[in-house]
Parts: structure tokens; C-alpha cells; sequence
């Protein structure tokens, strides 16, 4: 039995809550040791991993990681919100009954722990003295000491963030317990895993994977689930799967600041992560704040909207990351960055890592190429052209390894949001951007957010895979009151701030994409502040209002006047098919407020008035 006691003392942590809770799953889990986390920790524990074989070396300061095979990815249908109130429920938060849970899931970790250490992670996910700090502290408890790394990554880890609460109680209470990862029954009858967020208790129980989301549970299980229940129950604050950059005119020194949400596999990090292109490098400049969550709140002093980015690094997909895609992503996890890959094609001769997209063609030379499953590439049968990589593939870093960070990105005040953009993914239909200045119909517009199935015969054709506000896999609370909390939020700013939808990813009859994308997405973003400020006008359409060619800063792009006209107009016919498909969407949804369903009908009638 682990000494728990020693430990605590030890680390100095001296929270009789966070004692206690250690105390209770140390005994059930059967963990053979305690230890306490700071982020001072990292050196020994990479020492101690790359002894164990957990991680490999892949150059200076740089780590390799394989998870289990059939352990890669985030599992959204074993992903369990659960909470005493039936009401609860929603269409996509998977509710159950905590009393029928909480019992489940301990009867899954006790003992599975035991010959383990049980690492104590205390984290803070916002930046301290942020005005949502009483909502940010957790305590991870888990047996994996990969996790604890990526864990010292992704949040701000260490004893002072969680001795010292006004609260002493309102930690969020996080464990992880691993499982035997080879007998679990991933996909039959018999699965035995659980990643279950007891929301009004929040308690985060997640069984049976040592992979991303399901297993660094301050980001996406406490980061979005449990903080998007908190927002909503304390009434409070927003959280959404959203990234966040900022954009300086260095000619007036105005700085803005746009937040947003894209469905998977849309770009958000590359988004997130921009440089200027070449042609306006001169006068502007975009700071990166954070990738994949945004917490937003009104400060009632002034009024206004304010973001943060609650992470403390990046968990990116490496697929297609690359000099032109982005730059600064592979500054980020260059030799002594500490970065963190998992599941990439590794090289242990060289120590180099290879995924699809890092360069147009795979090392000529495959001696010494080990695949993602750690098979080696040269002995592949002929035509196995399987990817090296696996898809989900991911790098693990520090935000300030970032070299476009924002220098305030670790103000606790936040920054304050001048707009919201929502990105799908859409081949036709969808132009490059219009901008919304209604709250109800803006948030009408990300609640129908979503991205085209990749082949017409997985669906309709055209029609989308909605993933509200993409937070489809995080939602904790029914989607009515979800609608009705940013209508709350948002409307309490004195001003609203603007809302646009972008998409990046029209294509041609030949299939060729319309808009060159990457760097020159900021050109959109550029005239939808030009727009706030009242420096050009647009032209409104019955979706939303659009740049005129002329207004958009085309300086060095190339494309053809003809995809420029397709991708600057709406395509009415199927934008009413869209309405039918969009209506279908949210009579799902109970309780949605009226003022969504008149923003509905409202653009419904205009396209009708239109055609
Ligand atoms: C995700 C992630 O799964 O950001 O969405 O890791
Ligand atoms: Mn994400």
C-alpha cells in the first residue's frame, strides 16, 4: 500500500480536500506509490520514461511516443455526461444517471492500479488571477507517467495552484486509471471502457485508454465538458472548442481579436497558428493565443467580452503540418522544445520523425522506418501503401514554444473579442465569408455548423454532419439551454461583437480548391474588421453580408476572376435545400428559444424573397 501521507508532506501539499480525495482513490485504485506533480518534475520523469521504454528519444529535448493500437483517438461513444437530474439530457451529451456511474466506474478502477504509481497532478487551466479561476483549478490523479508529461505540456502543473483556493474545495476531481489496455473490447458488446463527466459533481472518471482527450483530462473532459456545465450553471461564462489569435495593424496600432470553431479536419490550428502572408507581412502581424479551447466571459466593469485560452499548450494533429501549412507549428517542436510525439513514423537509428504531409514524398532511404504500430516500413509488402502515420497522429508543446505566442497570452485579464467565426467545410454553397450582426442569428449560425461528409454516399448530397458550435463531442447540457446560455452571455456585452462564417474549401468542377487558403485566410478576417469599423460596407445577402471584390485585399493572390465571383456569391437554390436540412437539425433540440427559430424563419423568408 502506498504511504499517502508521506507523500503529501513531502510535496508540501497541504489541501485537506484534495488530501482526502487522494487518500479515498490511492486505496481504491491499490496504487503501490503516490507522487506529487510540479512541472519541475519534467527532466526526471523523461529520464525515467526513456528508461522505461515508455518514451524514445527522437532528437535534442524531443520525445516519441506509441500509444496501444487500438488506443488512438478520442471515443465519442464511450463518452458519458452524467449528473442526478434526468433533464439534463441532450441530444448529443450521452446522459446516465450518476447513481447508476459512479458505482460502475469505481468497480472498473479498483485494484487496476495496483504495482502502479498514482501520479497527483494539481493544474490550473486558465492563467492565474483570471476572473474564472474558481472554475480552472483540477487534481489529476492518474497511473501514466506519458500522460503526466503531456500533462505538464497542456496545463500549469504544480502544489501552489490548488493549496491556495478561496474555495479549498472547488478543485475539479480528475482520475484517470488505465485499464488493461489489450483486454478491453474496444468495439464489442463487452467494452469496458468509460470516460464519464459527473458534471454537477464535477468528477471526471475516465477507464480503459492512456490517449489524448480520453486521458489528459484537464483539456478536453474538465478544458470544455465540465467547464462548458460550470459556464452554464453558474451563469457565468462560455466554454467552447474554439481558437484564438489576435491581428495587429502596425500602420494604426488597432488590435483585434477573433475567436472561433471548425469542425474537425477544417483547419482550426493551422488557422490559429498564422503568419501574415508575404504580401501584407509589412503592416500586419497575428498573434497566436490557443488552438482548440476559448473561455469567454463580459467583464461587468466594462462591459465587454473577454476570451482567454485556458491550455498551456498545443496537442495538434501532425498530418499535412509543414513549412507552408504552418511555419510555426514546426518551430514549436524543434530539438530542445520538449515536444512530444505520439503515434508518427519514427527512425530509432537516426532519431528522426516522419509523418504524412511533413514533405510531399516519404524518406527516400526507408532503412531503419518503423510505421506508427512501430513495424518497419522496409519490410512492407508490395503496394501495402498504408499511411506511416496514423491519421490522429498528434505533437505535444508549449504554448511558449510558439513563436508567434502572443506576449500577453498569459494575462489574466484576457483579451477583449471583437469577433466570432464559425468554419465548415463545404465544396460549394458556403462562399469564403459573411459576416452576421444579429446575436440570435450568429448563434443560430453556429449552432448549424457543421462540415460535408467526405462522399454524398455517406449522406445526402450537400448535406451536412452538424456539430453545433463544433462542440457536438463536448456538449454537457441539452442544446436549448446551451442556445439560450450564449444568447444570456453574449447579450449581457454593451457591444455584441461581430459573427462571420468562413469556409476556406470551395472547390471547382475539376475538384481544385477556388481560394488558396492558409496564410491568406487573414484576408477575410482583415475585411470582416474593416467591416466593424465601418471602413467598407459589403453587400448583403439573405445569409449575411458579403465582401464586394473590391473591398477584399487580393495584393499577391492568385485566382482567376471567375473563382472569385463564385466564391463572393450565394448559391440560393441550395441554400433553401440547406434551410429544409437546417430545420430537421433543430427540431432535435428541446426547449430551443424563440429567438432561434425567428432568426431561422427570418433567413428561410429573405432566401425565399431572394430566389
Ligand atoms: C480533440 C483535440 O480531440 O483537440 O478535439 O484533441
Ligand atoms: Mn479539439
Amino acid at each position: 500500500m502506498a504511504d499517502v501521507e508521506a507523500a503529501l508532506d513531502l510535496a508540501g501539499l497541504t489541501n485537506p480536500h484534495v488530501r482526502e480525495y487522494v487518500h479515498y482513490w490511492a486505496d481504491l485504485t491499490g496504487a503501490d506509490r503516490v507522487e506529487v506533480i510540479s512541472a519541475s518534475d519534467d527532466p526526471r520523469l523523461a529520464e525515467e520514461a526513456l528508461a522505461a521504454g515508455e518514451l524514445l528519444p527522437a532528437g535534442e529535448g524531443l520525445y516519441y511516443s506509441r500509444s496501444f493500437h487500438k488506443d488512438t483517438a478520442r471515443s465519442e461513444e464511450r463518452t458519458i455526461v452524467a449528473t442526478s437530474n434526468p433533464s439534463d439530457a441532450g441530444q448529443y451529451n450521452n446522459w446516465r444517471p450518476s447513481s447508476e456511474m459512479k458505482p460502475l466506474l469505481e468497480g472498473k478502477m479498483r485494484g487496476a492500479s495496483a504495482g502502479k504509481t498514482m501520479y497527483v497532478v494539481p493544474y490550473l487551466m486558465a492563467p492565474p488571477g483570471s476572473p474564472l479561476e474558481a472554475y480552472a483549478a483540477g487534481v489529476e490523479l492518474t497511473d501514466s507517467r506519458t500522460v503526466v508529461m503531456h500533462m505538464i505540456r497542456m496545463a500549469r502543473v504544480g502544489v501552489d495552484f490548488i493549496n491556495n483556493l478561496a474555495d479549498p474545495n472547488s478543485f475539479a476531481r480528475a482520475v484517470h486509471v488505465t485499464g488493461d489496455l489489450e483486454n478491453l473490447g474496444h468495439g464489442t458488446p463487452d467494452d469496458a471502457r468509460y470516460f464519464v463527466t459527473v458534471a454537477d459533481e464535477r468528477t471526471i472518471l475516465h477507464f480503459g485508454s492512456s490517449y489524448g482527450g480520453n486521458a489528459l483530462l484537464g483539456k478536453i473532459a474538465h478544458g470544455l465538458r465540465q467547464a462548458a456545465y460550470d459556464g452554464w450553471a453558474s451563469g457565468k461564462f462560455l466554454s467552447e472548442q474554439f481558437m484564438l489569435l489576435g491581428i495587429t495593424d502596425k500602420e494604426t496600432g488597432k488590435k483585434y481579436h477573433i475567436c472561433g470553431g471548425f469542425p474537425s479536419a477544417s483547419g482550426k490550428t493551422n488557422l490559429a497558428m498564422t503568419l501574415a502572408p508575404d504580401a501584407l507581412g509589412d503592416r500586419y502581424y497575428v498573434d497566436f493565443y490557443g488552438d482548440d479551447i476559448a473561455w469567454l466571459w463580459v467583464d461587468p466593469e466594462d462591459g465587454k467580452l473577454y476570451g482567454m485560452n485556458p491550455e498551456f499548450g498545443v496537442f495538434g494533429v501532425a498530418k499535412d503540418t509543414n513549412e507552408a501549412t504552418n511555419p510555426t507549428a514546426l518551430d514549436s517542436i524543434g530539438p530542445g522544445s520538449g515536444a512530444i510525439f505520439t503515434n508518427i513514423a519514427y527512425n530509432p537509428d537516426t532519431q528522426e520523425v516522419w509523418w504524412e504531409g511533413k514533405t510531399k514524398e516519404p524518406p527516400a532511404d526507408v532503412t531503419g522506418w518503423q510505421d506508427w504500430k512501430g513495424e518497419l516500413v522496409s519490410e512492407r509488402t508490395e503496394g501495402d501503401d498504408s499511411p506511416w502515420a496514423h491519421p490522429n497522429s498528434r505533437f505535444t508543446t508549449t504554448l511558449a514554444n510558439v513563436p508567434n505566442v502572443a506576449p500577453d497570452f498569459n494575462s489574466p485579464a484576457g483579451v477583449p473579442i471583437d469577433a466570432i467565426i464559425f468554419g465548415g467545410r463545404t465544396r460549394d454553397r458556403e462562399p469564403l465569408i459573411r459576416a452576421i450582426t444579429d446575436l440570435a442569428e450568429g448563434v443560430y449560425d453556429g449552432l448549424t455548423l457543421g462540415a460535408e461528409a467526405t462522399f454524398a454516399a455517406e449522406g445526402v448530397d450537400g448535406q451536412l454532419r452538424y456539430d453545433p458550435m463544433s462542440m457536438r463531442p463536448f456538449m454537457s447540457y441539452p442544446e436549448g439551454a446551451y442556445a439560450a446560455h450564449w444568447l444570456k452571455i453574449i447579450g449581457e456585452a454593451t457591444e455584441v461583437p461581430m459573427f462571420a462564417h468562413v469556409n476556406w474549401f470551395q472547390r471547382g468542377e475539376d475538384g481544385h480548391f477556388l481560394w488558396p487558403g492558409y496564410r491568406d485566410n487573414l484576408r477575410p478576417l482583415l475585411w470582416l474588421m474593416q467591416l466593424k469599423a465601418g471602413e467598407v460596407t459589403g453587400r448583403t445577402t439573405p445569409v449575411g453580408i458579403i465582401p464586394t471584390k473590391e473591398e477584399l485585399n487580393l495584393e499577391g493572390v492568385e485566382i482567376t476572376p471567375e473563382d472569385l465571383d463564385t466564391i463572393l456569391t450565394i448559391d440560393n437554390a441550395r441554400w433553401q435545400q440547406e434551410i429544409g436540412f437546417r430545420q430537421t437539425h433543430l427540431e432535435q433540440f428541446h426547449d430551443l428559444p424563440e429567438e432561434i427559430w425567428e432568426a431561422h424563419r427570418r433567413v428561410k423568408a429573405d432566401l425565399e424573397a431572394d430566389a
